[in-house]
């Protein structure tokens, strides 16, 4: 029997499985969908844990996430709860993974008659602000403790000491590209200044939250009428600061062109989409944000392009040993898109915060 259906085995009839099917396109972990019926039925998911190490606390993570919404939501009398939080399966091994042949893998069930799209309208962000808004906002309360299952993940001051490292290091030769010490040079440059973030912290005036941390567009879910129906892709929800959820949102929906677009005219930041998202997520966030978080903002949109761009050129100095890649300088494109769409948000930077002050 195909590795797929013994694995799936562990946690659902195998008998009942018509067809295990790749699903989506995530840069980290391998995702299939079960067909049961003739129908998607559920989610499995090999974790990749070279990047989450400690599956254990991963999978406690999200189970103490998803129980403690799906609580709030029995309590607030929400229909439709199972198509309203992600829902992970028990294995015979009576956890919520199972390890085999070196591999861990997981099962969620399938929210029926949901869709993910790349891109969105300026509506859809609206939609999309107020429920990280409110995802963060249901999470403020969470008594369980939520360990940050990769430490420094978006510690931009770590992001950068690993691209520090990886050039010192230059175990593939590529510094001796032109172009790569010219984006380092860049990215160098105003190094001091995106680490704002870090200092506010340091300070004492900028607090952690427990957040999503991979909020692209295509870690939720939407329903026929465009409503949303969840948050998907829980694997990093860790304590971060407000800026990563509002700042890899835009990173992805405010962009019109592709992130990994080889054709830099494509990409600009698309102000439409802030201003809804910027919307939604205010309403959503508004019985917690803090003032600095709030005028922080503009920033976070900045930060977040910044960061990526930092994290795909460290992987394309490495090797490109952590995301996967569909042709060799894969990850050189992707940080030329990220730099382009850095500076669009940068020359934004002023109409952000006009929005935002009224
Ligand atoms: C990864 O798994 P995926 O594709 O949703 C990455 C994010 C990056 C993103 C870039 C654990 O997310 O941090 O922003 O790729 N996740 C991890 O597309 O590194
Ligand atoms: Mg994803």
């Amino acid at each position: 029997m195909n590795e797929l259906f013994v694995i799936a085995g562990h946690f659902i009839d195998p008998k009942t499985i018509e067809n295990i099917a790749p699903l989506g396109n995530g840069l980290i972990n391998d995702t299939y969908k079960i067909m049961v019926g003739g129908e998607p039925k559920y989610v499995l998911q090999r974790i990749n844990n070279a990047v989450f190490t400690d599956v254990d606390m991963l999978q406690n993570n999200i189970e103490a996430v998803t129980n403690h919404i799906r609580q709030k939501y029995e309590n607030q009398g929400v229909r439709d709860i199972n198509r309203r939080v992600l829902h992970f399966l028990k294995a015979d091994t009576g956890k919520t993974y199972v390890f085999e042949n070196e591999k861990y893998w997981r099962v969620m069930d399938f929210i029926a008659d949901s869709y993910t799209y790349e891109a969105v309208t300026p509506e859809y962000a609206y939609y999309a602000g107020r429920s990280f808004g409110d995802f963060e906002s249901l999470l403020t309360d969470l008594n369980a403790t939520i360990g940050e299952i990769i430490p420094d993940f978006h510690n931009i001051e770590f992001r950068l000491k690993q691209m520090e490292d990886a050039v010192a290091e230059d175990r593939v030769g590529q510094m001796r590209e032109v172009e790569v010490q010219k984006l380092v040079d860049k990215i160098r440059a105003v190094a001091d200044e995106m680490c704002l973030g870090e200092r506010l912290h340091r300070e004492g005036k900028l607090p952690k939250r427990i957040c999503h941390c991979d909020t692209k567009v295509n870690n939720m879910l939407f329903d026929k009428d465009g409503n949303v129906l969840c948050v998907i892709d829980l694997d990093t929800v860790m304590p971060s600061f407000v800026f990563s959820d509002f700042g890899d949102f835009l990173r992805s929906a405010a962009n019109t062109g592709a992130e990994d677009d080889p054709d830099l005219d494509n990409i600009h930041f698309n102000m439409e989409i802030f201003k809804t998202f910027a919307k939604g997520y205010l309403e959503g966030s508004q019985s917690f944000l803090l003032p600095i978080e709030k005028e922080n903002l503009p920033y976070a949109a900045t930060l977040f392009p910044y960061m990526q761009a930092v994290r795909f050129l460290t992987d394309y100095i490495n090797g490109s040993i952590y995301y996967k890649i569909k042709y060799a300088t894969h990850n050189l494109v992707r940080t030329r898109a990220q730099w382009k769409l850095y500076e669009e948000a940068v020359a934004c930077l002023p109409e952000m915060k006009r929005l935002l002050d009224h």
